[in-house]
């Protein structure tokens, strides 16, 4: 079961995959990113504490370790993220441990608050 559902998956994301190849090369002119910036005013998930693990910026993905995260019913455990803005990936390291909020973003789970903890 779990095999098949992983494999399922790997499929999704390799027809997902034209997607990234798009994004090679464009990757210059981040200049600085005020992380306080973003935080928007409009109504977002509680924040959830969590610890960095791993960055894949090709991708634009995180894997964290996380706490329990109550608007997605989500137990504490470690799993990969999608980042909605991939300049979040840009905010943090491996090993960091930060606060950030996670959301359905069409049907997709992906991080759509992320800051260090202080
Ligand atoms: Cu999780």
């Amino acid at each position: 079961m779990k095999t098949l559902s992983t494999l399922t998956l790997a499929i999704a994301m390799a027809a997902a995959t034209p997607f990234a190849p798009a994004q090679e090369g464009g990757h210059a002119g981040h200049g600085a990113h005020d992380a306080h910036a973003a935080h928007a005013s409009q109504a977002a998930p509680a924040l959830t504490d969590g610890e960095v693990k791993k960055i894949d910026k090709e991708t634009g993905k995180i894997t964290l370790r996380h706490g329990e995260i109550r608007n997605l019913n989500m137990a504490a455990m470690t799993m990969v993220f999608r980042v909605k803005d991939a300049a979040m990936l840009e905010q943090v390291n491996v090993g960091d441990k930060i606060r950030f909020a996670a959301d359905r973003d069409n049907g997709a789970v992906a991080i759509v608050q992320l800051e260090k903890a202080q």
